[in-house]
């Protein structure tokens, strides 16, 4: 039997060579004795032509197949400048692996539609360009992490505290105890910066946020930099250096694909390389004011907020210097202005917004128990990350990326949801 090769190994210059190809029926036409069925796989679709005088059975079953059928098709390569890529594959016979008389989704399905039955809706090419871009982002980021010595290492999940919040906590019953799923890695990825220094994870975080709103999701990809020896402006650097190798990476592995969202409006992408633009928290509060924007010193900026600083910028940009008490626990506060904490957030252009969120831990032990207790919290919680502070602290900073926003903002797409791969909402746990 001849191998079998994938939809984007047929090219002109195979011309006249025997092939077989395996995938699912993406459009059909019939036109006189002829049925062209274009076939899609993983790597993109070809055109494939039955004619009757060619196989008769090949061509009936042809006739037959419905949409998103699976099949083995067999035939010959022919160079024609009127096929889709100028190619196409003369097929001289199908085999029926499953055929489907009528596929759920068609052209007209909403959006909620698409997601009651995202199992199916995985079959479109367009969401199988997401999939794509989303992988050869983490690509490009892996890529980075081991040219610049990071270290990858791979959190819990089940977890015993909170690092963004109690209010957001998933709570889980562990034999006899409570245990939460955890949110940022960022307390683990400290502890490990002792031994590594520069360390990274990519984990699932969660989020109990009821918020419905375009870049929520309760499970999200997250991915996080802890480095010792490292304080605000440093890890500021590492942001910007890593972002803007995920995105031209990605411009040079998927160009076609984000292509396919964007075209040619890609000028932002183009421009996320460092440094990029920095303005303080108030500078940021100036502006939004000067633009007729409710918003006092003091309050933290939402998803309205940031959209109305992006229009701004046409890169992604920092805002830094965040006043403390809405900013979390682990903050080092700036010690040239008490009210403010050496922290920092990543904006992407566009109306994304917030990307990225980093700071400055506080390593001192007194400091963070006194923080931890304004907070409300209690510091025998946090014992053991308390010992950190007590163990050979050093100066430290990290951040933690969240993947589909990152996404997101790169297809210019209108939600985090169709970055993954199944989302979780507040009204969405399946499929
Ligand atoms: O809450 S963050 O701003 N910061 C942290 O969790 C730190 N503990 C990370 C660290 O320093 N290691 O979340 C970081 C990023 C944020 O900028 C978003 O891009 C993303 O994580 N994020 C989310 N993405 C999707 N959905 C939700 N709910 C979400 N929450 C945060």
């Amino acid at each position: 039997m001849i191998d079998k090769v994938y939809c984007v190994d047929v090219i002109p210059e195979m011309e006249g060579k025997r092939v077989r190809l395996a995938g699912w029926v993406y459009r059909k036409r019939e036109v006189g004795r002829k049925v062209f069925i274009v076939l899609r796989d993983s790597t993109g679709i070809i055109q494939t032509v039955f004619k009757k005088e060619l196989s008769k059975e090949a061509y009936t079953k042809a006739k037959k197949i419905g949409i998103e059928s699976s099949v083995i098709i067999e035939g010959i390569v022919k160079a024609d400048p009127r096929a889709p890529d100028g190619v196409e594959v003369q097929a001289d016979r199908m085999e029926v692996i499953q055929n489907v008389d009528f596929f759920p989704i068609t052209k007209d399905a909403s959006e909620e539609f698409l997601l009651d039955v995202r199992h199916l809706h995985l079959h479109s090419l367009k969401v199988a360009t997401i999939l794509k871009v989303k992988g050869a982002m983490m690509q490009a980021a892996r890529e980075w992490l081991l040219q610049n010595g990071w270290y990858e290492v791979f959190p819990p999940i089940l977890v015993t505290g909170a690092v963004e919040g109690g209010a957001t906590l998933f709570k889980l019953k562990y034999f006899d105890k409570t245990a939460y799923l955890s949110q940022s890695a960022q307390l683990y990825l400290e502890a490990a910066i002792f031994s590594l220094e520069k360390v990274w994870s990519l984990t699932p975080s969660f989020r109990a946020e009821k918020s419905r709103t375009r870049r929520h999701l309760t499970e999200f990809w997250h991915l996080e930099l802890e480095a010792a020896w490292m304080n605000l402006w440093d890890i500021l650097k590492v942001e910007e250096e890593l972002v803007s190798y995920m995105v031209q990476r990605t411009l040079e592995l998927r160009k076609k694909e984000v292509e396919l969202y964007r075209r040619d409006d890609i000028k932002t992408l183009k421009n996320a390389i460092p440094p990029f633009p920095r303005i303080s928290y108030d500078e940021a509060i100036d502006v939004l004011q000067g633009k007729g924007v409710q918003i006092e010193w003091g309050e933290d900026m939402g998803a309205d907020e940031e959209r109305v600083l992006t229009q701004e910028f046409e890169a992604p940009f920092f805002v830094y210097g965040y006043p403390k008490h809405i900013k979390a626990f682990y903050m080092k506060e700036d010690p040239s202005d008490s009210r403010k904490v050496l922290a920092a957030d990543m904006l992407a252009p566009e109306g994304y917004g917030e990307i990225i969120g980093g700071s400055q831990r506080e390593d001192s032990y007194e400091k963070l128990v006194e923080r931890i207790k304004e907070e409300g919290m209690k510091p025998e919680d946090y014992g053991w990350y308390l010992d950190l502070r007590r163990y050979g602290s050093v100066p430290h900073s990290g951040f933690g990326l969240g993947l589909e926003r990152l996404v997101a903002w790169v297809l210019k797409l209108d939600h985090v949801r169709w970055a993954t791969l199944f989302p979780r909402t507040p009204s969405r746990l399946y499929p």
